[in-house]
């Protein structure tokens, strides 16, 4: 498909969608980014993400250059060029176009770039059996560096907690963070049920705020699952009878497995199962509508 980007105001054919060598984006990993889901021609949470990406970008010094409205506008407008109806999309600023050398005060302005497209999504057969999951060597999220809340273009801590998943063939990488607790995962957020209780790492432990995470928040309120941010340690993980994780590209999605250890019995739970349901029906129901 020869999908329509969007940079700077305007849009190119894919094989156009061309940034500088020179782009600080590329040469330093300086910049920002979202994913950001639209199911049956709505954008899901598209406030929350403009908000994340704007957050994000005030924390690294990075000033963007157009309002949130205009920005809303302009991934709206992304996704109509394309005529999509569900799928993905990728937004992205970098700090734009500027000399050799680390200081941003060479780049004259920051680029936006917005890719629409439609989304592989996991097999449903992972919703029903459920993610295996190992503990991986890297350390996520020390608040001495780069806060885990800045979504960044700098994404190699993660690409290798994914490389460690694969190489010993389970499907995701769960980080700790220094002192040990259990943060996230390399793409997604973590919960556990115990006793019929949700729990979940609060934002200290060193993630990031998820969308998918609050909105998780929101359904266990709609359906009386009290939920709990705490300190968890892999022990909390060996020792629950459900896990899931949550993202805009995995949605809720349950884990089984961690370390060959099985989680509960091994088989996704009936409280991981209501809330699969209640997230999917809230996507098909909700959300910026992209046509009218
Ligand atoms: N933790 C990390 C480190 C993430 O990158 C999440 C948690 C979940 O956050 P949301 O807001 O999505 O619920 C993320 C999100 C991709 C991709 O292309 C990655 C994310 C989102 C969308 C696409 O791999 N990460």
């Amino acid at each position: 498909m020869n999908h329509k980007i969007y940079i700077d105001g305007n849009f190119f054919d894919q094989a156009e969608a061309k940034i500088s060598v020179f782009d600080h984006g590329l040469l330093y990993g300086d910049g920002v980014f979202e994913g950001i889901r639209f199911y049956s021609d709505r954008v899901f949470r598209l406030e929350q993400h403009i908000r994340r990406i704007w957050n994000s970008a005030r924390a690294i010094a990075l000033e963007i250059p157009m309002s949130q409205g205009e920005l809303i506008a302009a991934v709206l407008e992304t996704i109509r060029q394309n005529d999509l109806h569900d799928g993905y999309v990728r937004l992205i600023v970098t700090r734009g176009t500027g000399a050799l050398g680390l200081s941003p005060d060479s780049c004259r302005r920051p680029s936006i770039i917005i890719i629409a497209a439609t989304i592989v999504l996991y097999p449903e057969e992972l919703y029903q059996k459920g993610l295996t999951m190992v503990t991986s060597a890297i350390r996520r999220g020390s608040p001495a560096g780069l806060n885990a809340r800045v979504k960044s273009l700098n994404y190699l801590n993660n690409v290798l907690a994914k490389i460690e998943a694969q190489a010993v063939g389970v499907g995701e990488a769960l980080l700790l963070n220094e002192q040990g607790y259990v943060s996230e995962c390399s793409g997604d957020n973590l919960f556990l049920v115990s006793e019929g209780k949700l729990a979940t790492p609060p934002l200290h432990a060193g993630i990031l705020d998820g969308v998918t995470r609050q909105v998780v928040f929101e359904l266990a309120a709609d359906l009386q699952i009290p939920v709990k941010e705490r300190d968890l340690t892999r022990y909390d993980i060996y020792t629950a009878d459900e896990c899931f994780l949550t993202g805009t590209a995995a949605e809720v999605i349950p884990a089984v497995q961690l370390d060959r250890r099985l989680i509960g019995n091994g088989q996704p739970g009936p409280i991981t199962a209501k809330l699969i349901a209640a997230f999917r029906e809230l996507t098909r129901a909700t959300g910026t509508p992209i046509y009218q």
